[in-house]
């Protein structure tokens, strides 16, 4: 069972995680996800969890302490934990990594917001010996805050856990077009009935029952995209 911890000051936007699959993943008890509100953490009246950054610049830093109150509150020193903090500085997601944590017992994921938070959070924690940390962006382009980021990496990684997915064949002919160095999803293209809609037919091959030829045209396809996409 993996167990996945998420924190944010605004818990109610990751709601949509106990929908569809994961939700079904979770009453099948294969994953257990909960969701903290970072605010919880903080005694003052208006349980403030930024401030100003040292050395000055534009906008505000999120404080360690309340992140430090929220991770120690949900892990112990036997748990074997792996922090990711969201961060647009991060490494790149990609389907490796996603491999890598659907493998995991608990995930911790710190979502943050404004201009990140303090820097010893992830230094303290990556300095015990139970937790590994890592700063993970999912692309190049900067969001509000890591909610939707964690979000995108627990659907990536969650639907890898054997029994997640319905159809387990899907994820075996998947893992046929990974590349080495990242996710080269090559997908041939796909058609379902009715053969021919508004004028456009499928191709010819795919109504022929030659296995044999089917596979090669769908290789060749899956190389043309690869080509294109490489050009773009
Ligand atoms: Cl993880 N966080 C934020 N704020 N922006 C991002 C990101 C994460 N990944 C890409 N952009």
């Amino acid at each position: 069972m993996l167990q996945i911890d998420l924190i944010s000051i605004f818990p109610d936007y990751l709601t949509p995680l106990n929908l569809s699959l994961l939700g079904k993943a979770q009453e099948r008890s294969l994953i257990k996800i909960a969701i903290h509100d970072l605010r919880d953490q903080t005694k003052d009246v208006h349980h403030s969890v930024d401030d100003t950054p040292y050395g000055g610049g534009a906008g505000m830093v999120m404080s360690p302490e309340p992140w430090g109150k929220a991770i120690d509150a949900i892990t112990n020193e036997k748990d074997q934990v792996d922090l990711i903090i969201l961060t647009p500085a991060g490494k790149r997601f990609n389907q490796q990594m996603a491999m890598e944590f659907s493998k995991k017992s608990h995930l911790i994921f710190a979502c943050g917001r404004y201009e990140g938070i303090d820097a010893r959070v992830g230094q303290y924690y990556a300095g015990k010996n139970n937790f590994k940390v890592h700063e993970v962006s999912i692309g190049d382009y900067v969001l509000g805050g890591g909610e939707v980021a964690a979000m995108v990496i627990i659907e990536a990684s969650t639907r890898l856990i054997p029994g997640v997915l319905g159809n387990p064949e899907s994820l075996k002919e998947e893992s046929h077009s990974i590349s080495s160095d990242d996710l080269i999803l090559v997908e041939y293209p796909n058609y379902t009935k009715p053969a021919n809609w508004r004028g456009i037919d499928v191709p010819e091959v795919l109504l022929s029952g030659n296995h044999g030829q089917i596979a090669k045209w769908r290789l060749e396809q899956a190389e043309r995209r690869t080509n294109q996409l490489k050009q773009e």
